[in-house]
């Protein structure tokens, strides 16, 4: 019995001590990302300092680039920055989080949130891909908007054409204002139309359509 806590409480030592590690060779990384991007050695982050991390880090906006094929790479990089400056310092009404200076410590947590961790992850990419629509920054799409928005799927380009999932552009339109609007304000936030976005990227409209079909029959 004695000898099996002991085992056990080995056990448990050593998953704490691969957890403690893992945290530390986490704080350790953030800590040399952000010397090397904190060029003035204030302690803190401004917008041109953090354009060279994004700049030089393809896993914060190449997503976008493949996703969004009519954007630009530089276009790109200032959507993800946006969206990094916005989580990290929690200032998430367009144009204000932009003039926040961040701090080694919002790094780390937008790091450890947003970019080491897989759900996390998704979710900087679908604000990173609404960011892209919503052209104003006011946190929703407006008619405008999620016309462009609409265009993703219908464009020549697109790789829905041709699709039979995919329905007629005015059926999409309305079954975004009458289905995803669940407010009925004529505006969509991010988590209104979420559905829209997820996956790689609007891959399975028709599923997406199926889900909130069933998800309100259920209702
Ligand atoms: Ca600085
Ligand atoms: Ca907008
Ligand atoms: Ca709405």
């Amino acid at each position: 019995m004695i000898i099996e806590l002991c085992l056990l409480g080995a056990g448990l030592s050593s998953v704490a001590g691969l957890y403690k590690y893992k945290h530390n060779k986490q704080r350790k990384e953030t800590a040399i990302i952000f010397k090397n991007l904190d060029k003035d050695g204030n302690g803190e982050l401004t917008m041109n300092e953090l354009a060279e991390w994004v700049k030089s880090n393809g896993q914060l906006w190449a997503m976008l680039a493949v996703n969004l094929n009519n954007l630009s790479e530089e276009k790109c990089q200032s959507i993800a920055l946006g969206v990094i400056i916005e989580l990290a310092s929690g200032k998430v009404d367009g144009e204000k989080g932009m003039d926040s200076e961040i701090t080694e410590k919002q790094l780390h947590d937008f790091r450890t949130k947003y970019l080491l961790d897989a759900k996390g992850n998704q979710e900087f990419f679908h604000r990173c891909v609404f960011k892209a629509f919503d052209e104003d920054g006011n946190q929703y799409l407006d008619e405008q908007e999620i016309d462009n928005f609409l265009n993703v799927f219908y464009e020549s380009d697109s790789i829905f054409k041709g699709d039979a999932r995919l329905p007629p552009r005015n059926e999409l339109r309305k079954f975004i204002y009458e289905k995803l609007d669940e407010n009925n304000d004529k505006k969509l936030e991010l988590k209104e139309i979420r559905s829209l976005i997820t996956g790689s990227a609007i891959h399975k409209v028709s599923e997406a359509m199926n889900k909130v079909t069933e998800k309100s029959l259920a209702e």
